[in-house]
């Protein structure tokens, strides 16, 4: 169970990107056969993942919804061949039917980019299920969050609904809840760096923190327009500042560079 090990673990686990869409903004496409994606999931295994992360909904900012039987075609063969494989594998997605049937797969986390909001369901599943759950900071469906990017004080409106889904998490019954901030999701590149400076405070919520910073758009930003596949040096620099802020997780793409980056920090650690 991948958070048994969290609250005052040692090291920062690794989480490996792997959507199973044609539209992901990084990776769109290259995954989109079961067969691509479990190959790819099992080098992500090989390169130092301790999870995988099986996403069949693209949420890039625009992206328009899949529908639900579409999601669940996409994710279950492959979240099954790899647990088959011994692999910890998450799900990430937003419904709870679907949340159901790949923790009835073989998923040993749920990581639902809404916290709960997308879906009435999730929560009281989730409890059922007994399985951790990952609570992103969210203000809308992809087709149109960025409209939702307004804030007054990021920092402290995030903590605040975030606070109000991690009560929602206790209220259902949810057992063993993760933090994410959203970065990308409703933020601009200024709320995305506020929040990365915030991790301290993000980390007093009490629960331990996953951060997805892993070739988002501020990252292309910073390094004057480069394309996602460039930003990977970038990413591990903030997997470095992650793991000492004392994130329980980073979820990216290029999971060898992070690897490197954690044991890394361990080392200076010791
Ligand atoms: N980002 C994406 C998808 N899922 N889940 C969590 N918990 N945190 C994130 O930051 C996050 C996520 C979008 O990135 P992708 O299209 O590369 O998967």
């Amino acid at each position: 169970m991948p958070l048994a090990a969290a609250p005052g673990s040692s090291r920062t686990r690794v989480i490996g990107v792997l959507n199973v869409t044609p539209d992901s903004f990084s990776d769109g496409g290259r995954y989109s056969t079961t067969g691509a994606a479990v190959t790819h999931g099992l080098k992500l295994l090989s390169q130092g993942a301790d999870l995988v992360d099986v996403g069949g909904e693209s949420t890039r900012p625009g992206a328009p919804r899949v529908g639900v039987e579409r999601e669940l075609r996409r994710v279950l063969p492959v979240i099954t061949a790899l647990a088959a494989a011994g692999a910890e594998v998450s799900v990430d997605t937003t419904r709870a039917v679907v949340a159901r049937a790949a923790v009835e797969a073989g998923a040993v986390l749920v990581n639902d980019v809404s916290g709960g909001l997308a879906d009435p369901d999730m929560l009281p599943v989730v409890a059922e299920l007994g399985s951790p759950y990952v609570v992103m900071h969210w203000r809308g469906h992809a087709a149109d969050m960025q409209d939702r990017a307004v804030y007054a004080d990021v920092v402290a409106e995030v903590l605040a609904e975030l606070q109000q889904r991690l009560d929602a998490c206790v209220a259902a019954g949810v057992r063993d809840v993760v933090v994410d901030p959203g970065l990308g999701f409703a933020k601009r590149s200024e709320h995305n760096w506020a929040l990365l400076r915030a991790l301290p405070q993000l980390a007093a919520l009490g629960c331990p923190l996953l951060v997805g910073a892993s070739r988002k758009g501020f990252l292309g930003e910073l390094l004057d327009g480069r394309e996602p596949q460039g930003r990977d040096a970038a990413t591990a620099a903030l997997t470095v500042y992650a793991a000492q802020a004392g994130a329980w997780a980073v979820r990216v793409h290029d999971v060898a560079a992070s690897a490197d980056a954690v044991r890394v920090v361990q080392a200076v650690g010791r």
